[in-house]
């Protein structure tokens, strides 16, 4: 299993990375033999206090974060439609260059106060770095809540299993996919009658003796260009290019869910064309109502009631078999 819910620590606003160090800073107390080593050794105590602590963390924020080097991944390009890929990166360098930033600051204010003669010098060097310190969080503010952001993202996806065999439910917005989802495997995708209920990729498995299969549900896809797809729909098209290993495509003759069968069957082809050598089941759903388009030759079957429902997982099983066994047949002797 992928370990993509990383550890990443909560990320803190520029100001409780500030209150947090000064509140340290002000605990610094070093005695020295005249009251002016007492103050300057106090100070450098304070600089290298607040420095040391911001630094650390700052560079904890990066490091926790993934890297997305790896083009072709599924992980890396679901972060990019989720957060986008970029605008993550970009982030993480502006960060670390806020840890550049203020370790350089320390460096140069720590031998400052070391040269100033007298307690007043030291005094002005200290709140100076202080200013020039704040300054420095402060402009990095909108990177650490883009973080805390793309945290919270990374938090919510789904943990998905690359190694085992995998059905991805896909179809239009509205036809069932969810209700079917919910019916076989553990998932407990929401199901409500409008389109686009299902806004993330949803994972959930089934088993079989003792075999457990992986069952995704997707968001519901518009018959239109890759390109005007949103980032909802980018992350059903991303299901179906790196995790299926069979493809129930989902379609409602009753056109309850909204949309026209010729809409549906365009949809059909095109994600036939784009997803070339994936097996397909093609099913139809709501078979219980009554207004249903008359008899294609696709079977039927109703998520609602679970009619045909026992007949499509058996289905299921068998291509999973098949394809198992095609495996071994490419195993050497
Ligand atoms: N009568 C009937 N209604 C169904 C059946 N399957 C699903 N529905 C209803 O159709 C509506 C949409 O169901 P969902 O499972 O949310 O559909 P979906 O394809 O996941 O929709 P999106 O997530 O929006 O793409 C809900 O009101 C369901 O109760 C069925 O077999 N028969
Ligand atoms: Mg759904």
């Amino acid at each position: 299993m992928q370990n993509w819910k990383r550890q990443i620590p909560t990320i803190m606003t520029s100001q409780e990375l500030l209150d947090r160090a000064y509140a340290r800073a002000s605990k610094s107390q070093v005695n020295g033999s005249v009251p002016f080593d007492t103050v300057k050794k106090t100070n450098i105590a304070k600089i290298t206090a607040i420095g040391d602590m911001t630094v650390v963390t700052l560079n904890k924020y990066v490091k926790a974060f993934p890297k997305m080097e790896k083009e072709d991944d599924f992980f890396n390009e679901l972060v990019d439609v989720i957060i986008g890929k970029e605008k993550l990166k970009r982030a993480l360098l502006n960060v670390a260059w806020g840890a550049e930033k203020c370790a350089d600051l320390q460096k140069m204010y720590l031998s400052r106060v070391r040269r100033e003669p007298n307690i007043d010098g030291v005094a002005k060097a200290t709140k100076q770095f202080y200013g020039r310190f704040s300054s420095i969080i402060y402009r990095i503010e909108p990177e650490l809540k883009l973080l805390q952001d793309a945290r919270e993202k990374l938090k919510e996806l789904p943990t998905v299993d690359l190694q085992v065999q995998t059905v991805v439910i896909a179809g239009y917005p509205n036809v069932g996919k969810s209700r079917l989802v919910e019916r076989i495997s553990t998932a407990k995708p929401a199901v409500a009658a409008y389109p686009f209920t299902t806004k993330g990729i949803v994972v959930g498995h089934y088993k079989s003796g003792w075999r457990t299969f992986q069952v995704i549900d997707t968001p519901g896809l518009l018959d239109r260009e890759l390109e005007e797809r949103n980032a909802i729909e980018l992350q059903a098209i991303l299901a179906l290019k790196h995790l299926a290993d069979l493809i129930v495509f989902i379609l409602d003759p009753s056109e309850t869910c909204g949309y026209p069968m010729d809409r549906q069957l365009a949809l059909l082809e095109s994600v036939k064309r784009n997803f070339e050598g994936i097996p397909f089941i093609e099913i139809e759903n709501k078979a219980d109502l009554d207004n249903m388009v008359p008899p294609t030759g696709r079977p039927r079957i109703s998520a609602a009631t679970g009619a045909g429902v026992d007949d499509l997982v058996k289905d299921i099983e068998a291509r999973f078999k098949e394809m198992r066994m095609a495996d071994m047949d490419k195993l050497p002797a």
